[in-house]
């Protein structure tokens, strides 16, 4: 009986939009991109959302030293982020940001109803303070001395040398990681939301089938130590969303961030007919909701979360899946040690495939770290993929081409073989279900060897030979292509690259999972091409070097804590005034401004100098986005030879002002001044 169709919805950690991708951001991602192309498969309504974490004090900061708003640079990481994620071959219907009107709506409707509920409590509390940038401090930004060992630099809550324990206020000669000032205490009214008032329903909801046993035994604990009121406000300056009522108070991004799951589901909604947010999100909704994230945010996700939804009269999950970290070599990725991947990296030298590949050989449903090990990645790519799954295919399809013009047999030769094929896709089916990826991977490739042998025994190479057995070889070889057929069906939500290459080589449309109930007979597939090429060594470490490299440079631009930070680098050489009255300096505008496709961290400008246009490739991506430099004045080196670039010739070079850890300033003149005059 086909089973009903269920709507489904998930959802992955939004990403901070402060910095690049990482492998260990991949983790839920490729998780929930398999179970929802699985999900797909099976017939199911299964919608995939996700997007950028927009708000915070650490975006506003990294913004400011990038000389950035925060919106700029917050679309400029999105973009990058959904490039990653393309590029992992992660299928998210809706990748959005929390710094939307659709959020900002959900936020407050669901603020306003916390305070109608009497779940909004205020009280003044004293925090950090850096009377140097005005701001209130979170701990991360602050650092001291060890109370125990005396160590330099230490973070507010441990110290990385001796490992004591502390708090921010323990910490000696403590200093604001943004100005180097002393931070002082200073009062503040906050709002708190009551998360007291939801012992009843979370003590429920969380022993209820919706976590797995260690979320639960760890949420024990938690209300052991007895459930506290939650500080959901922030003090100006802050990126977010602004308390209604209130000119100099916002919303913690962490409050607004899950509800970021449910904005950009409603701006799905908005774009795709036939999907409905009342009806996934209203508190009787029939829909099904998961949330796959790191164990490092349960805490807001298994008690907040579901606190705060029910507080605002919402569905609770239907479940959450949390997975462990990721870990290199059986350690945290770590920058001093060099594996500190980027998503980006990683894809300039090696195959999305086979990572997703090795996740689904390692993932189970228990919060277990992942642990990538390059040596183990290359060994099972190249023995499970390329030595058992695509030879099979290799190993037939030569004979079905050469000697029955890509024709496969009308018959099925050994039905009981098939059978067996087909019918464990219910249990493969059942583990992946269960996120026992590693599990179902076992069992495919258990096939995998199965076909193998079969193809062994019946030896079509030798058969072959005699004029008598070219049916059987016939029989043979489509069995072995339609017994990988079946193999393709169940590994097509981990390899969907893959899939779709053997979906064009056999001649057929997208393959669903109930296609391996019958084979493919009396059937023209296409020649075979090439499906999943060796890893070698070479390109593994071509990574690594890669990796280690954008590791050094950003070491070497990095500085001490910024109250030993040199205002300015010494002045070197003197030079003559007519060694500097050689620089033709100009007045230029930016009449146009863009990417350049492949450039890291140019950006192509065309300048008006007056009496010419010139084009000039100029290394300030990372400062700014093009459309905001168009229409300004700044100077240029109008007398700098043209150097030919690999994208095009540049004809001048602009002026920047160079900070400490490479932030860049555009030199402009006031305004009234014109293109081409003179600079001296
Ligand atoms: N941005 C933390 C993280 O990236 C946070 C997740 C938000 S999920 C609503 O791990
Ligand atoms: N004047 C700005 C640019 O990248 C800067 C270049 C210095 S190159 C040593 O065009
Ligand atoms: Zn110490």
């Amino acid at each position: 009986m086909p089973q009903a169709v269920r709507k489904i919805l998930v959802t992955t950690a939004l990403t901070y939009a402060n910095g690049p991708f990482h492998l260990g951001h991949l983790v839920d991602n490729v998780q929930a991109d398999i179970w929802v192309r699985f999900q797909k498969m099976r017939g199911h309504q299964c919608t995939f959302i996700s997007g950028s974490d927009s708000h915070g004090t650490p975006i506003m900061i990294q913004a400011e030293k990038m000389g950035l708003t925060p919106e700029v640079m917050v679309a400029q990481m999105h973009r990058d982020h959904q490039a990653d994620l393309a590029g992992f071959l992660i299928e998210i219907d809706n990748y959005y940001t929390t710094h939307s009107p659709e959020n900002q709506e959900l936020v407050t409707t669901i603020f306003e109803r916390q305070v109608k509920k009497g779940n909004i409590n205020q009280r003044v509390i004293k925090q950090a303070y850096d009377p140097e940038k005005n701001m209130f401090l979170p701990d991360r930004f602050i650092k001291g001395e060890c109370p125990r060992c005396g160590a330099k630099d230490q973070y507010g809550d441990s110290c990385e040398v001796c490992g004591a324990t502390y708090t921010p206020t323990e910490l000696k000669n403590p200093y604001s990681t943004l100005s180097g000032a002393k931070p002082i205490e200073k009062e503040s009214e906050h709002y708190f939301f009551k998360l007291q008032n939801y012992e009843t329903i979370l003590r429920d909801w969380t022993r209820n089938g919706h976590l797995q046993e260690q979320v639960t035994n760890k949420l024990d604990e938690w209300f052991k130590d007895g459930l506290q009121e939650w500080d959901i406000s922030r003090d100006t300056p802050y990126f977010g969303f602004k308390i209604p009522g209130e000119e100099n108070k916002y919303f913690y991004v962490w409050l607004d961030a899950p509800i970021g799951y449910m904005a950009s589901f409603k701006n799905l909604c908005d774009k795709k007919p036939g999907l409905n947010f009342d009806e996934y999100w209203n508190k009787n909704s029939k829909t099904e909701l998961y949330h796959f994230i790191g164990k490092d945010i349960m805490y807001f996700h298994a008690l907040f979360w579901p606190a705060i939804l029910s507080g605002a009269d919402l569905r609770t999950p239907t479940a959450i899946f949390v997975h462990g970290f990721l870990t290199i070599d059986g350690q945290k990725m770590s920058k001093s040690r060099g594996t500190f991947i980027k998503a980006r990296t990683y894809l300039d030298f090696l195959p999305p495939e086979n990572l997703r590949y090795y996740f689904a050989a390692k993932l189970n449903s228990r919060i277990e770290d992942v642990d990538v090990n390059f040596d183990d990645l290359m060994q099972r790519v190249n023995s499970d993929l390329v030595g058992k799954y695509v030879n099979i295919a290799s190993r037939c399809a030569s004979f079905i081409q050469q000697y029955f013009e890509g024709k496969l047999s009308a018959t099925c030769s050994e039905p009981a073989l098939y059978q067996e094929f087909s019918d464990a896709g219910d249990s493969i089916a059942k583990n992946i279900e269960a996120l026992e990826y590693s599990q179902a991977i076992r069992q495919i490739m258990a096939l995998a060897d199965r076909a193998n042998q079969y193809i062994d025994e019946k030896k079509p190479w030798a058969a072959i030979k005699d004029p008598a057995c070219k049916q059987e070889v016939q029989d043979i070889c489509s069995l072995g292509i339609n017994l990988f057929r079946v193999l393709t069906i169940y590994l097509k939500p981990v390899l969907p690259q893959t899939a779709a290459k053997i979906e064009d080589f056999l001649n057929i449309s997208p393959l669903m999972w109930e296609d391996r109930v019958k084979p493919l007979l009396n059937h023209t597939i296409k020649p075979f091409q090439p499906l999943c090429q060796r890893l070698d060594k070479k390109e593994i470490d071509a990574m690594k070097t890669a990796t280690q490299e954008e590791l050094d440079k950003q070491a070497s631009t990095q500085t001490p804590a910024p109250s030993q930070t040199p205002a300015s680098e010494p002045i070197k050489e003197t030079i003559s005034i007519d060694d500097f009255a050689k620089v033709d300096l100009r007045v230029a505008k930016i009449v146009n401004a863009s990417h350049v496709e492949g450039a890291e961290k140019l950006l192509r400008l065309e300048l008006d100098i007056g009496s010419e246009t010139r084009q000039v490739f100029a290394g300030i991506k990372s400062a700014y986005a093009p459309e905001t430099l168009v229409g300004r004045l700044t100077v240029v080196v109008a007398n700098l030879a043209p150097r030919k670039m690999r994208f095009g010739e540049s004809q001048g070079m602009v002026i920047v002002a160079v900070g400490p850890q490479n932030e860049l300033w555009l030199l402009s003149p006031d305004s009234g001044a014109q293109p081409g005059m003179r600079v001296k």
